[in-house]
């Protein structure tokens, strides 16, 4: 479809009577610009920008109907980080298509589903039981995989002395402005202010010092779960940017650097795992580029795959390889067998709740979520197709009956006997919210002794005898995970397209695929191929709005990784974007 889009800005009336000057933050926070109003609007035109004045005090969300009649507004406010989508949405339906208008979409389905509540401090979610228990099966399939490779786990606090925190400039430099600082308790100043962890290598390594001291405490493998503030100003989005989330850290020490190494690659491959083995998600296996890595650190891996509907690329999990560079700044050290001082080799590894959000834009559809398997809250959900009261007694005890055989073997079962709704009504509640299986009880299945299944993922129905279920529906579970795996893998392989020439790199990118390009690697480039995408990607978005088209995707193209799994690389092959000896294949992409 063509179509010329116009973005709008909407201000509030109430801006005209404000004073001289309006504080902006200039696309980033570390500076305030005082602006006149007059240049405000002369900056919107300049980009094109329609502006639409609202009163504000006059809008009345539609939350706040009730009975079809506006409640007369009090107060009113300004729900700035609820979207549109989310007012008043209780019960609906998706509308937005995924295809068409993907953020919106994915807003609708994460509150649809239940799976987000908004809140009214922006960038911050919550995170309500139906997605909280997708965490926690990440959470199982982790501790039992880390727990087998000897990390244990632990918990250290979530403050951090600003001394601490500023021991080590080098790690924060750069992160700082993202620092959230605790300055008060009560009314009283704190003598010093105190910041809320970012990441925990400051608070960690100082205790790693204290109790590492032979080749004997070595290796040292510590994991947590817990929290963390990382206050943002890019566009936040639930699960995927946002200014806390959950995660896990771990931190391992070594007395060797091929120890360390091999740890990183095994924490590499349990990332994988939990994409790929729980989640059903893809992921290319690589490791950073020089300017992409954990600048702390000596070798940065990540698993990363593809939100194919916006052709990002998204980081799902980082294991580093610090070296050594901490153990030195920490005196992190001990005594060898040889009785010589050592600085310990060390990892650091993280997965967030940003997997989740992986999780809804891989698999999710115009109909709502679509939850993997093996991670769902509910895999099966029973809905008695009830008509009349006299004949429901026996059809609900039916259903529960079989319930309680798929419970016992372990399948998530739930049977929807509310009588406030139509089957109808359910079929829908629980489509949006994604359970694997719906298995529907009507009159005739009463008397053939029988159940329609109905799978989520691709709506194939299918009807079998009572007596066969407890049979099926675990085969059936598993069909699932696979053909959801294969759908978005096939996906992410028929994405990446292979290229030898930077001129064929832009419609490529405009496709919403990944490059898989041979580069020189010289970091240099890098900065170079970002800065020349971003012309190009303007240049493209003027020439396309002027000629009335949807304007094209914008972005730099970033590296994403160097895969483990390079494809053969003929002698003599040049670097894509410079013509000099190529090294290896990398991964480029827009990105998250
Ligand atoms: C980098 C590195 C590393 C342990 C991981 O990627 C996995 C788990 N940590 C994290 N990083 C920072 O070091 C950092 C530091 C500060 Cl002070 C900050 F405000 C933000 C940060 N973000 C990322």
């Amino acid at each position: 479809m063509i179509r010329k889009t116009t973005l709008s800005f909407v201000l509030d009336e109430a801006l005209k009577a404000s004073p001289e000057h309006l504080l902006v933050h200039p696309l980033h926070n570390q500076a305030t610009l005082a602006i006149s109003l007059a240049d405000l609007l002369k900056f919107f035109k300049s980009y094109n920008r329609v502006v639409k004045w609202v009163d504000f005090s006059q809008i009345i969300l539609v939350a706040d109907v009730v009975d079809g009649k506006a409640a007369v507004p009090k107060e009113t406010k300004v729900k700035d980080a609820v979207p549109a989508a989310v007012i008043g949405a209780e019960q609906l339906g998706i509308t937005a298509t995924k295809e068409a208008a993907f953020s919106e979409w994915y807003t609708q389905v994460i509150t649809r589903s239940d799976m987000v509540e908004y809140y009214d401090i922006s960038g911050c979610y919550i995170l309500r039981p139906w997605s909280y228990f997708m965490w926690e099966s990440i959470q199982d399939f982790m501790n039992i995989r880390i727990k087998k490779l000897g990390v244990q786990n632990c918990y250290f606090p979530m403050f951090v002395s600003k001394n601490k925190l500023e021991a080590e400039k080098d790690h924060v430099e750069g992160f700082s402005p993202e620092v959230a600082w605790v300055t008060k308790y009560g009314d009283s100043e704190l003598a010093e202010p105190i910041a809320i962890r970012p990441t925990s290598e400051t608070i960690m390594y100082p205790s790693f010092a204290k109790w590492i001291r032979s080749h004997r405490d070595l290796p040292l493998k510590l994991n947590q779960w817990c929290q963390v503030v990382r206050w943002e100003f890019k566009q936040p989005t639930p699960f995927i940017r946002t200014r806390e989330f959950l995660w896990q850290e771990g931190h391992t020490a070594h007395a060797t650097d091929e120890d360390a190494e091999k740890t990183v690659m095994q924490i590499l491959d349990i990332y994988a795992a939990v994409y790929e083995e729980l989640l059903a998600i893809p992921v290319v296996k690589g490791i950073k580029s020089e300017k992409e890595k954990f600048a702390g650190g000596k070798m940065t891996t990540t698993v990363e795959t593809l939100i194919a509907e916006n052709g990002r690329g998204v980081q799902a999990a980082t294991s580093h390889h610090l070296g050594q560079n901490f153990s030195k700044m920490f005196g992190i050290e001990f005594e060898d067998k040889d009785r010589q001082r050592q600085l310990a080799h060390q990892t650091s590894w993280g997965l967030s709740t940003r997997s989740l959000g992986v999780a809804v834009m891989i698999h999710g559809d115009d109909k709502g979520m679509v939850m993997p398997p093996r991670c769902a809250p509910v895999q099966v959900v029973i809905v008695p197709i009830v008509y009349k009261e006299a004949c429901s007694i026996e059809m609900i005890e039916r259903c529960n009956k079989i319930a309680e055989s798929l419970t016992e073997i372990g399948v998530r079962v739930k049977v929807d006997d509310r009588d406030n709704y139509t089957p109808g009504w359910k079929y829908n509640d629980w489509e949006t919210k994604g359970v694997c299986i719906r298995m529907e009880i009507g009159p005739r299945d009463m008397k053939s002794e029988t159940a329609r299944l109905v799978k989520r993922h691709n709506g194939d129905k299918s009807d079998h005898r009572w007596s066969e279920l407890v049979a099926v529906v675990p085969t059936m579970l598993e069909d699932i995970h696979n053909a959801m795996f294969k759908k978005a893998k096939d996906s992410l392989d028929g994405s990446i397209t292979k290229v030898s020439d930077f001129s064929e790199v832009m419609p490529i990118l405009n496709e919403k695929k990944l490059i898989l390009a041979p580069w020189c690697e010289d970091p240099a480039t890098e900065e170079e191929i970002k800065k020349e995408t971003t012309r190009l990607s303007l240049v493209q978005q003027e020439e396309t709005t002027e000629e009335g088209c949807a304007p094209a995707l914008t972005g730099a193209m970033k590296s994403l990784c160097i895969p483990l799994d390079q494809p053969p690389m003929p002698e003599g092959t040049k670097c894509f974007f410079t013509g000099k000896p190529a090294k290896r294949w990398c991964l480029f992409g827009r990105s998250y």
